[in-house]
């Protein structure tokens, strides 16, 4: 009877697909990949994880990175390039410390690279460089983006050709300083029971240097239509903001952070609100879970990393890449990273 009912039962959609993959390069630590394709060739912005001897703290100040190195590759299995260094702190005027998870756009044959770095204060803001080739070297503009705080920037070009920057992320990301939109020096989070700290959008300005609007709330809601709790650690919005678009609707993806997966909301505008769906990506090896979305000749990837290569050390990871799937209905075919 009982094998009956398994085979009664259809199996048109798969639970869980295995990402299982090697990193993409192995003579440096990457991790953080925000990948685009520019020109044909797949570009992945990774942040540069080093070993400065800073200890782990809850604030991350052990991820205490100084340039970025950027990669590209012609094909997926195919020669991965490192460009070398694109962009150094030492060459940021308003630098403090800690350059962490950058992102890329392009814009009228002009690159623009955007990145969370501490002021001279130790307080996060998003800074913006630019170059003629999408490898960089950038340049970097003189003071942070105006109106810009926290950090994991993302951002998204629509089909209509406007850029909208996501960004935020609590604990060392420093999101839950700006609740009510000022800056308050104090760690306030909302009761465990009240709405979570929200991820935060702005359409960029026709120069992709700064925002066309203050930065605005974006909306994660359960089913339900009842908002994400801020003591839903599974759910609630940790850091790496990512949007992509699919069949017309509007993908926003994100780390739990301590609970460490990547999952998706979902939503019919760049704006929200997002409806929650469901896991990405299980944890990975090494506290972070950070992630992109992209298609590149025909085909889904997740960008993502773990801490593999160093042996199991938080601040010392590897960009990797696996094909992501999609049901039928258009939601995301769950990855476990180990899954042989
Ligand atoms: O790499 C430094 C920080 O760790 C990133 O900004 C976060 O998203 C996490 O991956």
């Amino acid at each position: 009877a009982q094998s009956t009912q398994a085979q009664a039962e259809p199996q048109t959609k798969p639970q869980v697909k295995s990402g299982l993959a090697e990193p993409l390069v192995e003579h440096i630590y990457t991790a953080d990949p925000s990948a685009h394709v520019f020109n044909g060739r797949l570009y992945i912005y990774p942040s540069h994880d080093v070993e400065s001897g800073i200890p782990q703290n809850d604030n991350g100040d052990h991820f205490d990175m100084r340039d970025y190195h950027i990669l590209s590759m012609d094909e997926v299995g195919g020669e991965v390039t490192d460009h070398g260094v694109a962009l150094s702190v030492k060459d940021i005027p308003w630098a403090g410390r800690q350059l962490w998870a950058p992102d890329a756009a392009e814009k009228d044959g002009k690159y623009y690279l955007y990145f969370p770095l501490k002021d001279k204060n130790d307080v996060f803001h998003i800074g913006a460089a630019v170059s003629d080739t999408p490898e960089g070297p950038f340049t970097p503009e003189p003071e942070p983006i105006a109106g810009s705080y926290s950090m994991d920037p993302a951002v998204f070009k629509d089909d209509d050709g406007e850029y909208y920057m996501y960004f935020g992320g609590i604990w060392g990301g420093q999101l839950q300083r700006y609740e009510g939109g000022t800056y308050n020096p104090e760690d306030v989070y909302p009761a465990d029971d009240a709405p979570a700290v929200k991820p935060r959008i702005a359409k960029m300005a026709d120069d992709m240097l700064s925002y066309a609007e203050t930065p605005k709330e974006i909306e994660l809601l359960d089913k339900d239509g009842s908002p994400i709790l801020q003591g839903d650690n599974d759910r609630r919005f940790f850091e790496a903001a990512w949007v992509h678009k699919y069949q017309g609707k509007y993908y926003f993806s994100y780390s739990t952070g301590d609970t460490h997966k990547i999952v998706y909301a979902t939503g019919d505008n760049p704006y929200g609100p997002f409806t929650y769906q469901g896991v990405i990506l299980q944890p990975v090896e090494g506290w972070t879970n950070h992630h992109s979305i992209a298609k590149f000749k025909g085909k889904w990837y997740l960008f993502y990393h773990d801490s593999s290569l160093s042996g199991g050390q938080t601040h010392l990871r590897s960009v990797k890449m696996t094909e992501l799937t999609y049901n039928p209905d258009g939601s995301i075919v769950t990855i476990d990273p180990y899954l042989e």
